[in-house]
């Protein structure tokens, strides 16, 4: 009897206070609503299952454009295309997954474009650093012509490209010290996507770079592995690495777009109808998603501050420096990218 009410209370407390904590934190991420999905039911044969795996935690915009996906597949095929979501690298970090998509054990992931240079080169023109001066120009040269070629020259080896969204414009975090100059760098070790360039762009700024999957990164913070990291506000508080992260500088270094990206063998079961569906959706998700993460991205960092980040921003004459830092970047990598699409992206700029 008295078990029982005791365990009666202790969930009852326990109760009001998951109440609470899901309180605050419907008020800390506030995103605009999904929305309707708008669209006939698409008429073809067969039944699917998508497992859509991500890196980001369900608590990001991502994930929060996947929500939409799923809605938008399952209601227009009638139920016929059912949408399943890992969220947090359950599945395999961020090339673990594409592989999958290779081999056919997992149809669906959405990386962000750097961890592929390998495989594609053309998309290191996203790591050159301050490139992308706004979201817009980055929206222009996506939705465009370059963007549309980047989709169908990466539908190959086994993928299918069919849509854009964005991780957003990064920003540096570390556990030591305030950054505000690339001298305030000097032998932090600073974990990387698994991406040459972002390996240069640190090593130029003279910071220790060590590139690493983005599944490993938060132990890798957490057991002082590494110093610092950098990723977007919205990634940085969904992955809550302001938990082992006391001080952040908002360099706006580089903007990462996530890529679609559909196993071409299960695309290839998929009747014409459904593969359209899908381009549709993986359209309009792209395009809520910006929304989300853009609405958001000040909020988030103001939340990142007054979780007690110290978040440093730069002066101009600072943030020059670290461009004219930077620079010599460009020089080492301008040909083997395509100095062309670089002047592409400069003229959409002007
Ligand atoms: O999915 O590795 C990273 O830092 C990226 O932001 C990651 O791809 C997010």
């Amino acid at each position: 009897m008295k078990t029982t009410t005791m365990t009666r209370v202790t969930s009852l407390i326990g109760g009001a206070l998951l109440g609470l904590t899901a309180l605050q934190a419907s008020a800390a991420t506030e995103m605009p609503p999904i929305p309707d999905v708008k669209g006939d039911v698409v008429k073809a044969d067969g039944d699917f299952k998508i497992k859509f795996s991500i890196g980001t935690t369900q608590s990001g915009a991502q994930y929060r454009g996947l929500e939409y996906f799923e809605k938008i597949v399952e209601k227009r095929s009638d139920g016929h295309i059912q949408v399943e979501l890992f969220p947090g690298a359950q599945l395999g970090d961020d090339l673990q997954a594409v592989s999958a998509l290779q081999s056919g054990t997992l149809e669906m992931t959405a990386p962000s474009t750097s961890p592929l240079v390998s495989m594609f080169p053309k998309f290191a023109l996203f790591d050159l650093p301050f490139l992308f001066p706004t979201p817009e120009v980055a929206d222009e040269v996506l939705d465009g012509e370059i963007g549309q070629q980047m989709l169908e020259d990466a539908s190959t080896n086994g993928l299918v490209a069919i849509g854009w969204a964005e991780n957003g414009y990064r920003q540096l975090t570390n556990s030591q010290h305030p950054v505000s100059s690339p001298e305030d760098l000097d032998g932090l070790k600073i974990r990387t996507m698994q991406n040459p360039i972002h390996l240069d762009i640190w090593r130029t700024l003279g910071a220790n770079p060590t590139p690493m999957s983005f599944a490993e990164l938060f132990t890798a913070l957490e057991q002082g592995v590494v110093d610092g990291q950098e990723n977007p506000w919205i990634t940085i508080q969904s992955s809550k690495f302001n938990e082992v992260q006391d001080y952040a500088t908002e360099t706006n270094h580089v903007y990462t777009p996530f890529i679609t990206l559909v196993s071409e063998r299960f695309w290839k079961r998929l009747p014409d109808d459904y593969q359209q569906l899908l381009r549709e959706a993986a359209k309009q998700m792209g395009d809520y998603e910006r929304h989300v993460s853009r609405t958001m991205n000040d909020q988030i960092k103001q939340e990142l501050a007054d979780s007690g980040m110290q978040i440093t921003e730069l002066t101009p004459e600072q943030m020059k420096t670290f461009q004219e830092t930077v620079a010599p970047v460009y020089d080492d990598w301008r040909d083997k990218i395509g100095g062309e699409l670089i002047d592409k992206v400069r003229a959409v700029s002007q």
